[in-house]
């Protein structure tokens, strides 16, 4: 009796998480995800996509989460007195019906810490979460370079 009245709350929220999540993985399409393959003894590299905003309201992505490294941060590259240079961003924009190319030289996911060596062709995941409450799980081939 008591175990059944301690579970029973407990699938009722793991049902509202999972059917908020799903709502907003409509919103935000992510096309073309990519991990780029690391420089030969590097544990750090960029993780790249296109996102596009399908809904009528602004959505920022706030934070990336994933097992394969020992974090994961939002980045961008900007010219600092002639000097191209990475910088950690808090959120990144994706405006109402707007899309935002995360690519090299530009805005990118950092992943830092490698736990594992990474090849060609491997399958990184990595799950995005938006304000709003949303998150989407990203499933990203590792490529030498964006084709
Ligand atoms: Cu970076």
């Amino acid at each position: 009796m008591m175990k059944l009245l301690f579970i029973h709350p407990l699938v009722k929220i793991l049902a509202v998480i999972f059917i908020s999540t799903s709502l907003q993985a409509v919103e935000i399409e992510i096309q073309n995800p990519w991990v780029k393959l690391p420089f030969p003894g590097m544990k750090m590299t960029g993780g790249y996509m296109k996102l596009i905003n399908k809904s009528e309201k602004d959505i920022r992505l706030l934070k990336v989460t994933g097992d394969d490294c020992e974090a994961y941060e939002i980045h961008t590259h900007t010219k600092v007195e002639g000097i191209m240079k990475m910088r950690q961003v808090k959120d990144l924009l994706i405006k109402a019906h707007d899309t935002v190319t995360l690519k090299p030289k530009s805005f990118h996911i950092m992943m830092i810490q490698l736990k594992e060596k990474i090849k060609i062709g491997q399958l990184m995941k990595m799950t995005l979460h938006f304000d709003h409450g949303g998150s989407i799980e990203v499933t990203a081939p590792v490529k030498k370079h964006n084709p």
